[in-house]
């Protein structure tokens, strides 16, 4: 199951949870204005506390809580388990202000970069249908790693090594930017992540360019 997946469905089952007790309390707001609205001399409540029902508003928060904890928390594991086939590893290298994208298993390109000014962007060329992991330190500064569409955003710190996988099953070209504050030049850190098959990602890595993508081999 890929971050994508994984995200939308807990987004989903949230956003529903909460959409529905906001128009739960909408309807109960509604319901007392206009039972109890000026003009009908209905007096106020004495009733200072409502012990019944106010269990019954931990209650069901705390049935919320206990269903949504684990269920959140399982999905994080299904996204994280290892991945059946070996992956492809890339090493990612941020630095001020653009990355350095590394095949380590190819003679061809061990390394990919740009400057990060105008369309001179890099690209992370990766297969389809394989697991690709994504090993990311920084040469100066914290960065961020972060592709919006794809869901995946994970922080970059120099002296350490941060790890994720991910797998994309379908070829395509998705935008990259850096999330974290990393100085004067930092709205200009984009990338482009472009998946490609099997067979023209092994091409690319023997030296061949990868389509449209941009980005200079070293
Ligand atoms: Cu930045």
């Amino acid at each position: 199951m890929t971050q994508r997946h994984v995200f939308g469905s807990v987004f989903a089952v949230e956003a529903s949870i909460a959409v529905f007790l906001f128009l739960l309390v909408l309807a109960l707001f509604g319901y007392a204005l206009i039972r109890r609205r000026a003009g009908r001399q209905a007096g106020a409540s004495r009733q200072a506390e409502r012990p019944a029902l106010e269990k019954y508003y931990v209650g069901v928060l705390t049935a919320f809580a206990v269903f949504l904890v684990p269920w959140t928390a399982w999905q994080n594991h299904q996204e994280h388990r290892s991945p059946r086939s070996a992956p492809v590893r890339v090493d990612v290298i941020g630095f001020q202000w653009c990355r350095t994208f590394g095949y380590p298993r190819s003679p061809a390109r061990r390394s990919v970069t740009a400057d990060c000014r105008g369309k001179d962007v890099p690209t992370l060329v990766v297969p389809t249908g394989r697991p690709v992991q994504l090993r990311l330190t920084s040469r100066d500064v914290i960065h961020s790693l972060r592709i919006p569409q794809l869901r995946h955003k994970m922080d970059v710190f120099p002296n350490h090594v941060n790890t994720f996988t991910l797998t994309l099953d379908h070829e395509g070209r998705w935008k990259g930017r850096c999330a974290e504050f990393c100085g004067g030049r930092h709205y200009a850190m984009d990338f482009w992540v472009r998946a490609v098959s099997p067979r023209e990602y092994d091409r690319f890595l023997h030296g061949q360019p990868p389509g449209t993508g941009t980005g200079t081999a070293a």
